[in-house]
């Protein structure tokens, strides 16, 4: 039985769409942090006289299809493991429900990292991206931590791996929290197959990411920032033109990116992004994030994070307690 703790992470130059969905490898690299906060822990406990694996979720029994993709990523384990063994997997998440804080990110990786140490495999932290990803694309960088970027490639080149870059903070203004409409799974595969601008949103980020990983070996935040915002905008401009449309960013969203270039006109300097859903993020220096977030209040409630730790195993007494942490919120 093993436990583990990831977090969730939010990308400065996103992931949009997959060259192969069998092995989720990405039509483009991506480049994010990892956050210190809204951490998933999840314990694998092997079962060799079950039926079948088990998923628990919050503290209830998950949905099935839920368990048929943690049933699939525990089958590539079993694989290298060489066990038929099923699982019973208990997990449970800090982040607020549907908050679009990508728990599938936080999830997978902890899964990954949780499920390889129960079966026995040792696996450098290169292989658990890897294996992460099988999961869920963007858990392939909560396996490392703070800015990590994740290279398009084959089965073998496709993992995380840290950047050196400026020091971040990042001010969550949680605009909408209920449930988005469409997966990013499903929207990335939409948007694939019928936005005409999909061919150029994939080179111009992989161009993107270049330009910001030069950035990150400058440790230039500024030119870092206006890649992030340029490239989220990118990334809804064309989901946007996927047929039929979806569209994620409301007019209170919108209101935060208006917000945000107001700031930087008034010489307080942040940059924002968004992922597949209405709430935004702002990047911010670490002296300037308390007065972002300040000025950010009055459009939505606000959490200030930072760069975190990388996926880890967790020792005995650790994993008993996480179950019982309360949120950071
Ligand atoms: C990202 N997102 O780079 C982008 C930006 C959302 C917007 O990765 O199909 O849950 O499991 O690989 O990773 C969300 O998509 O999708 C995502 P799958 P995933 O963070």
């Amino acid at each position: 039985m093993s436990t583990a703790r990831a977090y969730p992470n939010i990308a400065l130059i996103k992931y949009w769409g997959k060259d192969d969905e069998q092995l989720m490898l990405p039509a483009a690299g991506s480049l994010s942090l990892t956050l210190d906060a809204f951490a998933t822990t999840t314990t694998v406990e092997l079962t060799p006289d079950a039926a079948g694996d088990e998923l628990h979720l919050n503290g209830a029994p998950a949905a099935p299809e839920q368990l048929r993709r943690v049933t699939r990523l525990l089958d590539i384990v079993r694989e290298l493991a060489s066990s038929a063994a099923p699982a019973r997997v208990v997990s449970v998440n800090e982040a607020p429900t549907g908050a679009g804080l990508a728990s599938s990110a936080s999830g997978f990786a902890a899964l990954a990292t949780a499920a390889a140490a129960a079966y026995g495999l040792d696996l450098s932290p290169r292989e658990l991206s890897r294996l992460a990803r099988r999961g869920s694309g963007s858990a392939t960088r909560s396996v490392i931590p703070g800015l990590a970027v994740w290279h398009a490639g084959t089965d073998e080149e496709s993992f995380a791996e840290p950047v050196a870059g400026p020091d971040l903070r990042m001010i969550i203004v949680f605009v909408d929290e209920s449930h988005k409409a469409v997966t990013s799974r499903e929207a990335m595969r939409r948007t694939a197959e019928t936005s005409p601008f999909h061919a150029a949103w994939i080179t111009s980020t992989a161009e993107t990411l270049g330009d910001a990983l030069e950035a990150c070996g400058a440790d230039d935040f500024t030119r870092l920032g206006e890649l992030a915002e340029l490239n989220a905008l990118r990334m809804h401009a064309v989901i946007q033109s996927a047929e039929p449309p979806i569209r994620y960013l409301t007019a209170r969203s919108i209101a935060v990116f208006d917000a945000v270039a107001e700031m930087r006109a008034d010489g307080l300097e942040a940059y924002a992004t968004a992922d597949a859903g209405p709430n935004v993020v702002v990047i911010a220096r670490p002296a300037d994030a308390e007065a972002v977030a300040a000025r950010l209040a009055p459009i939505g409630r606000t959490a200030v994070v930072g760069p975190g730790a990388g996926a880890e195993l967790l020792a005995d007494a650790d994993a008993l307690a996480a179950p019982v942490e309360e949120a950071a919120l």
